[in-house]
Formats: C-alpha cells, structure tokens, sequence
C-alpha cells in the first residue's frame, strides 16, 4: 500500500464502531517523530472533527527539544487521559514498529478498532489499519496521509503549536533538520512553509544543548573505542560507570549519530546497561555501508536501514559485542 487517505479510513471505522472517543499514542521515550506525529494527528482530529474527543498520549521522558514546543500547547497540556472502563474507543498508533515499544499499550489492548502509521521497515504490521511506509519520517507520511484543505484549516484555526507546526517538528528532527531529505520531504516543508509554519522557530527544538550536556557528551564520546580498521566506533557503558558520572540514557542516545557523522567512521554504536544485564543499544550508519536493521535481526533488533535498536539481556556484553562486530564483517564480506 503506497497511498493512503486517513479521513476516509477514520471516518468509516468511528462510524461503522458507533465511537466518539480517539486516543492517539506513539512510541517509548518519545522524540519529535513520535511527538511530532501524534499531536498533529491530535490537533488535526481536533479542529475537523469536533464531534470527537481526541487524548493524545505522550510518555513523560519526551525528549528535551520536542518538549520545549509540546509545553506551549494549550489544547492538549496537561494530558488527561481517558477512562477506558467499559468505553469503547479507537486508538491510533504513531512512529511506533512493535508492540513492544508501544507506550499506553493497555489503551490499545482495550480499543474497539485501531489504526497504525508508521514508517519503521521493521514494522510487526499489528492493528486493523496498518499503514506503514518506509520513510525518513513518519510525520512525513501523516503529511501525506492528510487532506491538504483539512491540514490547511487545522494550521489556520490554532495558533502555535498546531497540526502543521507539529508535522514540521517531526520532519525536521527525524531528518536531522533536514541533512537527509529528498524531493518528498522539501515539498512538504515547503508547503507547510506556506500553510504559516515558522521555520526559524522550529529549528529551536532541534538546539537544546547547554554546556554541561556538552561536557558529559565530551566524557562520554572520549570513552569511544574503534574496530574493523578503525571504520567502526561504539561506547560501551555498563551500569558502574553509569552510576558513577550520573549517565541518563538521554546523555548516551545521540552518541552512535555523532560517531556514525564522523568522517572517517562508517558505524557507530553504544550499549548502554539500563538495568542489570538489560542492555538497550543504539546503532547509526549511512544505510548503504551496512544496513543496520538487517545487522540487528537475529538478535532480535531492528528499526531502519541506518538508524536502529537492540535491547539484550545478556551478563556477557563483550561477547554481545563480538558477535554483533563477526556479523558486521561476515555482512562486509557479502556486499
Ligand atoms: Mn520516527
């Protein structure tokens, strides 16, 4: 399925359901995608179809550039959710490929019907309406998905932060303010552009760094070590040190984007020990040197060609790490 009309979908299923009530979620540890996706759909719910109600579900660890524009919204902010006892509701899952790392699970397990969006290639294709596309952003194919004159209300009918701003926030954090886009992508940009999209303030959310994130990322970056002819970077961080330095996971999320940048590193990784012996890995490269979502399958991973994730449990992390480095080479060796 390449095209896809959202309004005629959602409204046959809140119709043919009898429903009034739709809960929107997305993935784990939100990012401005997932933030992205999920409150535009909110808003544009919102402002076209006031005959329903609309909770948006974002987790609490939102990332800390998207949240600077989800606090200035006055619709959604502070979340109510619902009560589900015995209501019937549809649910629509955004950003997210696998049940898994769905957050609010229980309001999908409970749904009477559910629509999903989503642009992961590693996608479980769960849900009665499974959309997904294989995209740089999965508010990109919200993009798509909408009706333009119905977009163009939504942007017109509420100030900031509305459905397209949202939509922008999510396209311009997914592409890494817009380093990795295509003829789709600026035709978007340009058209939300033009429904009143402020480009120069978005681009804020994308710049939350303060100095002291910079020193800890400076910390943690000098513990990088190289493999395989130095092409490949990881950070290893197992829960001592974390403790230690006072390492989030929000510290170390960026720093197999910023190895895989470097111009002379092809891949770079970290493991991150959330808990005991629960390792929760991050992989980044270019999508054509190696195809990390392939590289991670059969450790039961995966996400994108060059963005993609791993959660182990393993006590043997060195071991983790070498079979994951032989695969890396066999892989090579194949191309
Ligand atoms: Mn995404």
């Amino acid at each position: 399925m390449t095209e896809f009309n959202f309004d005629t979908v959602f409204d046959e299923t809140m119709q043919t359901h009898n429903l009034d009530t739709v809960v929107i979620l997305g993935h784990l540890n939100p990012d401005g995608d997932a933030a992205g996706s999920v409150m535009s759909l909110a808003h544009y719910i919102h402002v076209n179809y006031p005959q329903y109600r609309v909770f948006p579900y974002l987790a609490k660890t939102l990332e800390r550039g998207p949240k600077k524009m989800v606090v200035e919204d006055k619709i959604f902010v502070p979340f109510e959710m619902p009560d589900i006892s015995g209501k019937q509701y549809c649910v629509i899952v955004c950003d997210n490929a696998t049940l898994e790392r769905m957050i609010g699970l229980e309001y999908y397990q409970n749904a009477a019907a559910s629509i999903v969006v989503d642009h992961h290639a590693s996608n479980e294709g769960y849900g009665d309406v499974n959309w997904t596309k294989v995209s740089e952003a999965c508010a990109e194919n919200v993009y798509h998905m909408l009706s333009s004159e119905l977009l163009l209300n939504a942007a017109q009918k509420e100030a900031y932060p509305n459905a397209a701003d949202y939509i922008y926030l999510g396209i311009l954090h997914d592409t890494g303010g817009l380093a990795r886009a295509n003829q789709g992508i600026f035709q978007a940009v340009a058209d939300l552009m033009a429904m009143g999209v402020d480009h120069g303030r978005i681009m804020k959310t994308l710049h939350s760094d303060t100095l002291d994130i910079l020193y800890k990322r400076a910390d943690i970056l000098h513990g990088a070590v190289r493999a395989m002819d130095g092409r490949v970077a990881y950070v290893i961080m197992g829960q001592k040190e974390i403790a230690e330095k006072d390492i989030t996971y929000e510290d170390i999320h960026c720093i197999s984007t910023i190895l895989r940048d470097c111009d002379d590193i092809e891949l770079g990784f970290t493991m991150y020990e959330e808990e005991e012996n629960g390792w929760r890995c991050s992989f980044r490269s270019d999508g054509k040197w190696i195809n990390v979502n392939e590289l991670l399958k059969p450790f039961g991973g995966g996400g994108h060609i060059s963005a993609a994730g791993l959660k182990y449990q393993t006590d043997n992390v060195e071991e983790l790490k070498k079979q994951i480095l032989d695969r890396v080479a066999e892989m090579k060796k194949k191309q």
